[in-house]
C-alpha cells in the first residue's frame, strides 16, 4: 500500500514531465510527415514489438496550402483552423491511429502549433487543407473563429511588426516569427480556443504535446492554457494523468530568453545536445569523445529531468532552426548511428529519435536550396510508407528508426532504464566506453586507429551478442560475440574501418 502511495505521489509530482509511456518504454520517434494510416500500422507491426514508447506526429490541424514552392513541409506550421484535417489524414483516420497505437501501448504526441496562424502574406480564400475560408490580411479565421482582436498586431513593439532582435524578449514573444500572424495568448478567448483544440485531442487519447515555437510565447500564457487541459483519457491512462508537455525553446545561450523560464510548464527541448554531440563526433573544434565523461549537466545543459533530447530534428536536419553545420543526420549515416547510439545509451534526458524522408538535398553557397521539399508524394498526395523485404522502408522514406543499430539501441535504453552511469573508460582521445549498472555496456572507437582493450563491463559473466553488428536470433548471434568473464571484464576489438565502429551489449542479448 505504502509503495502505491509513493508511486502515485511520484506520478503526481512528475505530472507534465512524465511522458506517459508504458513501463519499460523509454524513447519516442518523430514520424515526420507520415500519414495517420501508416503510423497506425507502424505502431502495430514495428514500434510496439520493438519497445518504442510513442510517436511525435506532424501537426494534425488544418493548414494553409502553399503552391510556391510546391507543397513544402513547412506549410503545416501555418494553421488555418483546429479541424483535424491535413495531408496526413482526416479526423476518422486520426482517431483510428490513436486507438490502434494506444491499444498496443504506443503513445501519440501532437506537434501543437498554437503561437500563430498562417503568414501575414497569406492570401484570402479557401486555399487550406480542408477548404476552410480565411483572410490573412484582415486577420479572419472564421473556422476557429479568430478575428483582428485575437492577434498581437498592436502589442508588438518592433518597427516591422516582425521579430528583429532576439535580444529583446518582448519582441520575440509579441511580434511575428518569420511573418506568422502572432496570436494574443494573453486573451482568455484565445487561450480557450487553443485549450479546446488540445482537449479535443486529449479526449481522443493523445498522451502529450510538443509546443511549437514555445520561445515565442510568454511562459505564463502557456501555463494559463495548460491549466485548462483535461486529464488524459482513462481508457488508456491512469485516472488523473496529465498530458506530457515538451516546449520547443531554442536556447544555445547568448539570447534574452532562456530555457529555464519554461521549466514550470514541462520539459524543454535541449538544442545544445545535438549541436555539441555533432561537434564531438565530427571531431571539430578540438572536441574528443573522451570529453563526454561528464556529458549532460556537466556540459552546461539543463537538468536531465527537464530535457527532451535528440541528435537532429525536422528543422536542423535541413538547415532550419538552430544548431548549424555540426548537426548529424542520416546523410552522415556512420557518424549519425554513433551519435544516436551514444544518446540512447546515456542516461541524460528523455530521448526522441528522428525518422525522415529523402529529399534532393542540393547546396548552393552553403545553403540547401531544396530545404523546403515536402514528403514523398503522388500529385501532392503523401505516399504510403512501404516496407521492403529487408524491413527497411521504400517510397522515399528513410526510417532511421528501423535501422538495426538504432532499433536495437532503443531496446538497450529500455533494458538499462534506471541504472546508473558506470565504468567509464577512455583512451584520452576518441575511444570511450561506459556501462549502465549491471545491465548494459557500450564501447566506441572514433579514432583513426583500431581499439583492442579489455574493459570492466559490470555485467554478469557470459557470452553476449553485440546488438550493433547483429541480432540475437533464436539464441544465435548474427554479429560479433563478446564474452564477459567472471570478474566482469571483456575484451573489445573495434577496427576503425568497421562499418559501425561501436559495440553494445546488454543482459537481454545474452546468449
Ligand atoms: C516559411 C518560410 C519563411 C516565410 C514564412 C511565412 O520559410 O520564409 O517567412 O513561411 O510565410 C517552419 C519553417 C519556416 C517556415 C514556417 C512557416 O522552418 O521556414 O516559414 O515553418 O511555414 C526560430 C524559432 C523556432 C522555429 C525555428 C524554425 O525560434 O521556434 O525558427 N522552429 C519551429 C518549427 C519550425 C516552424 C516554426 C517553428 C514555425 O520547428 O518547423 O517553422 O511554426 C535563432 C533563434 C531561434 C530561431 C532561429 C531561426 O537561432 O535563437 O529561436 O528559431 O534563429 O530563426 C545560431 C544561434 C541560434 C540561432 C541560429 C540561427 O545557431 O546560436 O540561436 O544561429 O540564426
Amino acid at each position: 500500500m505504502k509503495f502505491f502511495l509513493l508511486l502515485s505521489a511520484i506520478g503526481l509530482c512528475w505530472a507534465q514531465y512524465s511522458p506517459n509511456t508504458q513501463v519499460g518504454r523509454t524513447s519516442i520517434v518523430h514520424l515526420f510527415e507520415w500519414r495517420w494510416a501508416d503510423i497506425a500500422q507502424e505502431c502495430e507491426r514495428y514500434l510496439a514489438p520493438n519497445g518504442f514508447g510513442g510517436v511525435q506526429i506532424s501537426p494534425p490541424n488544418e493548414n494553409i496550402v502553399v503552391h510556391n514552392p510546391s507543397r513544402p513541409w513547412w506549410e503545416r506550421y501555418q494553421p488555418i483552423s483546429y479541424n483535424i484535417c491535413t495531408r496526413s489524414g482526416n479526423e476518422d483516420e486520426f482517431r483510428d491511429m490513436v486507438n490502434r497505437c494506444n491499444n498496443v501501448g504506443v503513445r501519440i504526441y501532437v506537434d501543437a502549433v498554437i503561437n500563430h496562424m498562417c503568414s501575414e502574406a497569406g492570401s484570402s480564400g479557401t486555399n487550406s487543407t480542408c477548404g476552410s475560408y480565411f483572410d490573412a490580411q484582415n486577420r479572419a479565421f472564421p473556422a476557429v473563429p479568430y478575428s483582428g482582436w485575437d492577434f498581437n498586431d498592436v502589442k508588438c513593439r518592433s518597427g516591422s511588426g516582425g521579430i528583429e532582435n532576439y535580444n529583446d524578449a518582448a519582441q520575440v514573444r509579441d511580434c511575428r516569427l518569420v511573418g506568422l500572424l502572432d496570436l494574443a495568448l494573453e486573451k482568455d478567448y484565445v487561450r480557450t480556443k487553443i485549450a479546446d483544440y488540445m482537449n479535443h485531442l486529449i479526449d481522443i487519447g493523445v498522451a502529450g504535446f510538443r509546443l511549437d515555437a514555445a520561445k515565442h510565447m510568454w511562459p505564463g500564457d502557456i501555463k494559463a492554457v495548460l491549466d485548462k487541459l483535461h486529464h488524459l483519457n482513462v481508457t488508456w491512462f491512469p485516472e488523473g494523468s496529465r498530458p506530457f508537455i515538451y516546449q520547443e525553446v531554442i536556447d544555445l545561450g547568448g539570447e534574452a530568453i532562456s530555457s529555464s523560464e519554461y521549466f514550470g510548464n514541462g520539459r524543454v527541448t535541449e538544442f545544445k545536445y545535438g549541436a555539441k554531440l555533432g561537434t564531438v563526433i565530427r571531431k571539430w573544434s578540438g572536441e574528443k569523445m573522451a570529453y563526454l565523461k561528464n556529458w549532460g549537466e556537466g556540459w552546461g545543459f539543463m537538468p536531465s529531468d527537464r530535457a527532451l533530447v535528440f541528435v537532429d530534428n525536422h528543422d536542423n536536419q535541413r538547415g532550419h532552426g538552430a544548431g548549424g553545420a555540426s548537426i548529424l543526420t542520416f546523410w552522415d549515416a556512420r557518424m549519425y548511428k554513433m551519435a544516436v547510439g551514444f544518446m540512447l545509451a546515456h542516461p541524460y534526458g528523455f530521448t526522441r529519435v528522428m525518422s525522415s524522408y529523402h529529399w534532393p538535398r542540393y547546396f548552393e553557397n552553403g545553403k540547401d536550396v531544396n530545404d523546403w521539399v515536402g514528403p514523398p508524394n503522388n500529385n501532392e498526395t503523401i505516399k504510403e510508407v512501404t516496407i521492403n523485404p529487408d524491413t527497411t522502408c521504400g517510397n522515399g522514406w528513410v526510417c532511421e528508426h528501423r535501422w538495426r543499430q538504432i532499433r536495437n539501441m532503443v531496446a538497450f535504453r529500455n533494458v538499462v532504464d534506471g541504472q546508473p552511469f558506470t565504468n567509464w573508460w577512455d583512451n584520452g582521445n576518441n575511444q570511450v566506453a561506459f556501462g549502465r549498472g549491471n545491465r548494459g555496456f557500450i564501447v566506441f572507437n572514433n579514432d583513426n586507429w583500431s581499439l583492442s582493450s579489455t574493459l570492466q563491463t559490470g555485467l554478469p559473466s557470459g557470452t553476449y551478442c553485440d546488438v550493433i553488428s547483429g541480432d540475437n536470433v533464436e539464441g544465435d548471434c548474427t554479429g560479433i560475440k563478446i564474452s564477459v568473464s567472471s570478474d566482469g571484464r571483456a575484451h573489445f576489438p573495434i577496427s576503425n574501418f568497421a562499418e559501425d565502429p561501436f559495440i553494445a551489449i546488454h543482459t537481454e542479448a545474452k546468449l
